[in-house]
């Protein structure tokens, strides 16, 4: 049907979406023509036999078979910069995501949730939230298993992350509700200003039915709501509409329309920033016609993902933070603003990594609510010269360390880099984890 239409599609980039979207088409009897930039991907291929066997083309673009292809499945990681890309695009080839096949042959409702940070938790929380109401989930996008990989179950309704980058090349999209978390700086690299990277994000309102705005951030208004469109605010702000947090009887509540739905001290959670993912999520799940008390009950049984503000060690009085999926600067203000008001000794920060172009002057009343500065990475040096009396690293052991050296009776250890991990890891999670060995190896394993 959908994909009948084209008679040569091309496959660009082949990591997770890349390999993802390959496997369905040739799932679909189609043989799709593969291309990396990369020339050491074909390591990828010689697993599967299905995939070797398709034509290929490793290395640098080829502007002629790019002209050849009807479609392309162009992988989030690349960006429209190539000449050979903008030449193909100018003459006809149409480029697509995954999540844009996704959205041309799904058929079930689907909610959408992008934002700068809190995507992952808000996904999952949704996901937990439906199927603690008894329905059948089928969770992926930039959280890690690819769209079109949701296909292979039937599920009877979807939950998709989705980053700027995918929403990019993302035009049929109808989304049952869809919300913007909220908006900082990231992949300035990417991005000629922080407009152009808020309106990418808004185009995930286009074709919703349900519009979840944040009140507390403006970036996040839809930029037009169309007719048909109904919008949901939440905020930490009082508002007798909309979710809001309301004082009732000496207890904070998390409420909608007034109606108080949960006990904000019955979630686990932590931080504040929390709270807006808690009443994002209801709002979302809402307009798929669940039961909101029963939501908000599931709510009080979710646990803090792995590398988000994850309690790694409480031990000699001292407690570490695992926050390595704080990869710009707005997550790692909010973990430093959420947790501080907590510590009794000293807050010890680890940041450093690859800041992917930020402007690093943003970290600077961060820094100043912090007792002591480790830095590691790339842009650990240019981190420190914004703190004086700061520690500078070269490695995570070396970090914990120092942290374990300078903490205090009732000081908190907190990772939350505010920059990406790829200048000394694989990922965040491999961040995360060597940071857990790092304490563990201080403190012997428990
Ligand atoms: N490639 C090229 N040329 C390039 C860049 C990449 O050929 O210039 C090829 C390489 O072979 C590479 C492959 O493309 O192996 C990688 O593709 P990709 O970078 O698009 O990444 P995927 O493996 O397809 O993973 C993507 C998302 N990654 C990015 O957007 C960078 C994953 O999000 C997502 O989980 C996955 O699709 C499934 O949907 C990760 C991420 O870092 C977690 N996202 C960014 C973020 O959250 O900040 C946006
Ligand atoms: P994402 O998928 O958008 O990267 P995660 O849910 O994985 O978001 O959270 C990443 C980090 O972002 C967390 O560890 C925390 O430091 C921060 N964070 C989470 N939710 C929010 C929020 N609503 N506002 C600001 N920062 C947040």
């Amino acid at each position: 049907t959908t994909l009948q239409a084209y008679e040569r599609i091309g496959v660009l980039g082949l990591g997770l979406t890349g390999l993802s979207a390959a496997r369905f088409l040739l799932g679909h009897g189609l043989s799709p023509v593969l291309m990396d930039t990369r020339a050491e991907s074909v390591q990828k291929l010689q697993a599967e036999p299905a995939l070797a066997a398709c034509e290929q083309y490793l290395g640098a673009l080829d502007l002629e078979a790019l002209l050849s292809l009807d479609l392309v499945i162009m992988s989030p990681g690349l960006a429209f910069k190539d000449p050979a890309l903008l030449m193909a695009r100018d003459a006809g080839v149409e480029f697509i995501s995954d999540i844009e096949l996704f959205a041309r042959l799904v058929r079930v409702p689907v909610i959408g949730v992008t934002g700068s940070n809190g995507k992952s938790t808000v996904v999952s929380l949704v996901t937990h939230m439906l199927r603690e109401c008894g329905r059948d989930v089928g969770l992926g996008g930039n959280i890690g298993t690819p769209a079109l990989d949701l296909f292979s179950a039937e599920h009877d309704c979807m939950v998709l992350e989705l980053s700027s980058f995918q929403l990019e090349q993302t035009h049929s999209l109808n989304l049952a509700a869809a919300t913007v978390l909220n908006i900082s700086a990231d992949h300035m690299d990417r991005y000629p200003s922080l407009d152009a990277y808020a309106l990418t994000k808004n185009r995930i309102y286009r074709r919703a039915e349900v519009l979840v705005f944040n009140r507390d951030d403006k970036r996040t208004l839809p930029s037009r709501v169309r007719a048909l469109q109904h919008t949901v605010s939440f905020g930490l702000q009082d508002d007798d509409q909309n979710f809001a947090l309301e004082l009732q009887g000496g207890d904070e509540f998390i409420c909608f329309n007034g109606q108080p739905l949960v006990a904000t001290q019955r979630l686990s959670l932590p931080g504040e920033y929390n709270k807006a993912n808690v009443m994002a999520s209801l709002a979302l799940v809402a307009a798929l016609g669940v039961d909101l008390e029963r939501a908000a009950q599931a709510a009080t049984s979710f646990q803090a993902l792995k590398h988000r503000c994850q309690l790694v060690k409480d031990a000699k009085h001292v407690r570490w933070i695992n926050d390595s999926k704080a990869t710009n600067i707005g997550a790692a203000a909010a973990a430093v603003e959420g947790l501080r008001a907590d510590v009794t000794g000293k807050l010890i920060l680890i940041a450093g990594g690859d800041a992917k172009g930020a402007d690093l002057n943003e970290l600077k009343p961060v820094l100043a609510q912090v007792d002591e500065l480790i830095t590691l990475g790339k842009d650990g040096p240019a981190i420190a010269a914004l703190k004086a009396g700061s520690h500078q690293v070269s490695s995570m052991s070396q970090a914990v360390k120092k942290a374990a050296s300078l903490a205090s009776k009732g000081s908190l250890v907190l990772l939350s880099p505010a920059c990406a991990s790829l200048d000394m890891f694989n990922d965040y999670q491999q961040r995360g984890d060597v940071f857990i060995a790092a304490v563990e190896a201080v403190h012997g394993v428990t």
